[in-house]
């Protein structure tokens, strides 16, 4: 039998905890995954959850959420030798590898840094020869790092200074407010804190370009240019001009004298997403036997990725039910609001296929969404789902009121906090007469928030919403999406991203971020191959997929009209009680 040669995509997702991998045929069917998880695979860099335990002798100072950066180096060389000698993958079929990476963390390579991943040797892991002076920070700082508080406050203070516009101008110049995840408010921060070790630095990266950079490690390295969605992430990038705010890398650097050298440690902003970084690095061919023709695409955040694995349309969004609930939301205007994040979207180049690729996503995160809910199922269901769920059963429309549960300070709305019920009168109310009925109150006020918010965005476009893709652990839950169908008065769908595992031969659910970025590969691929061909990123997707389409999914709860007006109805009132209750 002649030997198959079609090419393979690779994608890789750099995440808090692991680095993934998911290599995908040309039809996009999986082929298999395989992963490196830090706390168990590199115990050696004491890891907990990916990140350094709070104290750690390597964080720059104790409170701080950052990873080792040298784990990052050593992670690819357990990957690669695994689906190398582990996994057999046929490496020398990948035609083209892009990668996700989480979104805002930093990577701060030392002087000299390009000359040494010019050198590598080849019969040597990078991790061996590309000791702690490659990295002028030791560790990446995790997004999940709140340090910076009061570089939030100054940089809101110095961009509403700085640009004419009103307050909050960060908001309106790149997309979100400050948050001390964000990039520019981190850097901040260290270069104050360690002036020498900023001074020596060559490049600061994001963690997906720093990615598509080890990915090009060799004679012919290339710095991997910072993703035009990924930017978006860092309270640095101007995204009306598409380009860095000079008033911001000002302030960051720490005066205007200063801008042009923080610049260049950021590098450029690759703004169109079907750049190719570079052919695979001869220290890859050399060592695994990658082609020496395969590309190096352009990497993203996660989340960005996500949405290039979902490809939800405009009027379509996904819905990630987690620790805390995220919404990702295609946008045709750039409308930024201090509520939510606006990105580029990932696939946008702004041109040729503004009518498939909307050129923008809004993000919007709740602080409380499981966590809440389970405080809901223990404190009023006997602590378990069945009870939880029938009780969503029972009531399915606001009945007895609704109830606001931010038990931590939340994010949407901005710092509202607090349990507060409302009868269906609007009379404040201490407690339920059934205590059981918190659950439907919860449920459907969280999906009330999602509606508004969602609405908000889609009314002004003056397009309904068709259809929302629910992940996360929370999705599985069947009595849950029929609550949500009926508040966002639109089909529920749980997406079928699948592929087979090589192990066992069985078909096995996929990682989003890692297929997103193969995805990503698969289109730079044949835009490549057809040059002066305009092909959107949807429509490669879809017809490489073929019958399966773009996404395959399984619609799992479709609104009960009668009570999906309910709902509708219900909008005004509900809005002002969650005003009520912010200022309670
Ligand atoms: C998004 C965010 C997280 C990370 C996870 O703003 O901070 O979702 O992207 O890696």
């Amino acid at each position: 039998m002649a030997q198959d040669t079609s090419p393979l995509f690779l994608g890789l997702d750099l995440s808090t905890q692991a680095l993934k991998a998911s290599l995908l045929d040309i039809n996009l069917n999986g082929i298999d995954e395989a992963l490196v998880r830090f706390d168990v695979d590199l115990p050696m860099y004491e890891t907990c959850g990916g990140i350094l335990p709070q104290g750690h002798a390597l964080l720059d100072e104790p409170d701080a959420a950052a990873s080792p950066a040298m784990m990052y180096l050593a992670a690819m060389d357990k990957l690669w030798d695994r689906v190398k000698h582990e996994r057999r993958w046929p490496i020398e079929r990948i035609a083209a590898i892009s990668a996700a990476g989480q979104q805002h963390a930093s990577v701060y390579l030392a002087e000299g840094a390009t000359h040494k991943l010019q050198q590598v040797r080849s019969d040597m892991p990078l991790a061996n020869q590309l000791d702690t002076t490659f990295f002028s920070r030791a560790t990446v700082p995790n997004w999940q790092d709140a340090t910076t508080l009061q570089e939030c406050d100054e940089l809101m203070a110095a961009a509403d200074k700085a640009f004419d516009e009103p307050s909050p101008a960060l908001c309106r110049v790149t997309g979100s407010i400050a948050h001390t995840r964000f990039t520019a408010a981190q850097i901040l921060r260290w270069r104050r804190a360690r002036p020498d070790e900023y001074a020596h630095t060559q490049t600061i990266a994001l963690v997906s370009n720093f990615v598509a950079t080890l990915l090009t490690a060799g004679r012919d390295v290339v710095m991997a240019p910072i993703d035009q969605s990924d930017a978006c992430g860092m309270n640095l990038y101007d995204m009306r001009q598409r380009a860095w705010s000079k008033e911001l890398l000002a302030f960051v650097a720490g005066g205007a004298e200063h801008a042009a050298d923080l610049e260049a440690k950021l590098g450029v902003v690759a703004t169109d997403p079907r750049h190719i970084v570079a052919r695979a690095g001869t220290w890859f061919q050399e060592r695994y036997g990658v082609s020496p023709d395969c590309l190096v695409c352009q990497a993203t955040g996660d989340n960005p990725a996500t949405l290039q694995c979902l490809t939800p349309l405009f009027g379509e969004a996904v819905l990630s039910l987690g620790t805390s609930d995220t919404i990702l939301l295609p946008s045709r205007d750039y409308a930024p609001d201090v509520h939510f994040h606006t990105f580029e979207h990932p696939a946008s180049s702004h041109s040729h296929d503004k009518e498939t690729t909307p050129p923008y996503f809004q993000m919007f995160v709740y602080k409380n969404g499981s966590l809440a809910r389970e405080w809901v199922r223990d404190t009023y269901c006997h602590g378990t789902w069945t009870e939880f769920n029938e009780a969503m059963h029972a009531s399915p429309t606001p009945s007895h009121g609704t109830g606001f549960y931010w038990r931590r300070p939340e994010i949407i709305p901005w710092n509202a906090s607090g349990v507060h019920r409302f009868a269906p009168d609007g009379q404040r109310l201490e407690e339920f007469a059934e205590p059981t009925y918190n659950a439907a109150a919860m449920v459907q006020s969280q999906a009330m928030s999602f509606k508004t918010r969602i609405g908000h965005v889609l009314t002004k476009a003056n397009v309904p919403l068709e259809r929302v893709y629910v992940v996360g652990g929370a999705a599985e839950n069947q009595a849950l999406c029929q609550v949500l169908a009926n508040v966002l008065h639109c089909p529920i769908a749980r997406p079928l991203i699948q592929g087979r595992s090589a192990e066992t031969g069985e078909r096995v659910p996929y990682n989003y971020c890692s297929v997103g970025a193969a995805f990503r590969a698969r289109w730079v691929w044949e835009c490549a191959a057809k040059e002066h061909t305009e092909v959107s990123f949807e429509a490669c997707v879809a017809q490489a997929r073929g019958e399966a389409g773009a996404v395959t999914y399984t619609v799992i709860a479709t609104p009960q009209e009668d009570i999906a007006t309910t709902f509708d109805a219900y909008v005004d009132t509900w809005t002002a009680w969650e005003k009520a209750a912010q200022t309670a």
